[in-house]
């Protein structure tokens, strides 16, 4: 069976984090595109050298060329700048969305029938503008941050709980900003609804945490942003592709009806499989809950007004 070919779009922080775990995982040989030139190259060839160390066979390439990605299964945008302190995910918009938009451009041209998985910020906006440019269906289109965002609520719960963050089941929803919505009501330890384990004071505090989780990040960086988590994100839902587990997590996916929205994309919890987005799934929300994914929901369009394609 060949090996899938994975295309990575930006080889910066999380580009280059993102080819290391993809080959640890063993998901397939990687290119590492990056219109810096250089870059790519010394980075692949570096991760290259980790084959004998860590026992993968994976090839890892670099280029400046985007022929060298025709063929990718899966690509994924890292492309774009990322924040530095005091700027908003949206301060990015009309730079990334520029930079999205000739990446996009590419991948039509090479990639017609590869899935690709969004990660530049401000990310719901940045999934829209890669698939009215592919032109691609939604299934082939899917944004990483709910991924992110549930990791952080639930390592920061696993913190105040005492107990191991694998047993917290949780999920994110909404747009990738400070509007994002944990959902409380679908939180549990090991089956346990979290309500009985923690305080609403406490659950008010780790959501605030949650949804100033990147920017907690960023003040201590000053340089740029997270990467070590947002790739490992990224990386199980292209495992969850590559090996069509069909996984269930919350993903930026084109909504046309669900959560009673149409033409955005927002975070819900979504099925990932060999064909990329599967199934979105509607689940029961309390009022509050769906109160506010509408006001996040409000938060992704408005910058996407701004956004000339
Ligand atoms: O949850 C999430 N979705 C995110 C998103 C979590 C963390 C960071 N998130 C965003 O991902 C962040 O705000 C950025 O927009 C992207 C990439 O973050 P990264 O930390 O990898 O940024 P870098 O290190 O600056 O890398 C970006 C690379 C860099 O090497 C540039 O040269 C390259 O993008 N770049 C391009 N590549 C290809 N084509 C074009 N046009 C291009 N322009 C810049």
């Amino acid at each position: 069976m060949a090996r899938k070919k994975i295309a990575l779009i930006g080889a910066g922080n999380i580009g280059g984090t993102l080819a290391h775990l993809a080959a640890l995982k063993g998901l397939g040989d990687i290119v590492l595109f990056d219109v810096v030139e250089g870059v790519p190259q010394g980075k692949a060839l570096d991760l290259s050298q980790c084959g004998p160390v860590e026992g993968f066979d994976a090839t890892i390439t670099g280029s400046n060329d985007y022929a060298d990605i025709a063929g990718a299964d899966v690509i994924i945008v890292t492309a774009g700048i990322a924040r530095k302190p005091g700027m908003s995910r949206d301060d990015l918009v009309r730079t990334n969305a520029d930079i999205v938009k000739q990446v996009s451009l590419q991948i039509k041209q090479h990639c017609p029938n590869a899935i690709v998985l969004v990660v530049s910020n401000p990310l719901d906006v940045m999934c829209w503008v890669a698939k009215q440019v592919t032109g691609f269906p939604r299934e082939r289109v899917i944004g990483m941050a709910g991924v992110l965002d549930t990791a952080r609520y639930r390592s920061f719960l696993a913190e105040a709980l005492d107990v191991s963050v694998e047993d917290i089941q949780a999920m994110v929803l909404g747009g990738h900003g400070d509007t994002m919505v944990p959902l409380i009501s679908y939180t549990t330890v090991s089956g346990i609804p979290v309500s009985q384990l923690l305080d609403k004071a406490k659950l008010d505090k780790i959501v605030d945490r949650t949804r100033n989780g990147g920017a907690e990040i960023v003040a201590f960086l000053k340089t740029g942003s997270a990467y070590y988590a947002p790739s490992a994100a990224a990386v199980q839902m292209v495992e969850s592709i590559a090996l069509d587990k069909k996984r269930v997590l919350p993903c930026a996916a084109w909504l046309e009806g669900e959560y009673g929205m149409s033409g955005l994309f927002l975070g819900v919890p979504c099925k990932l499989g060999r064909s990329g987005l599967e199934k979105i799934i509607e689940v029961d929300l309390t009022r509050e809950e769906r109160d506010a994914l509408a006001k996040s929901a409000d938060a992704v369009r408005e910058p996407m007004a701004a956004v000339k394609l």
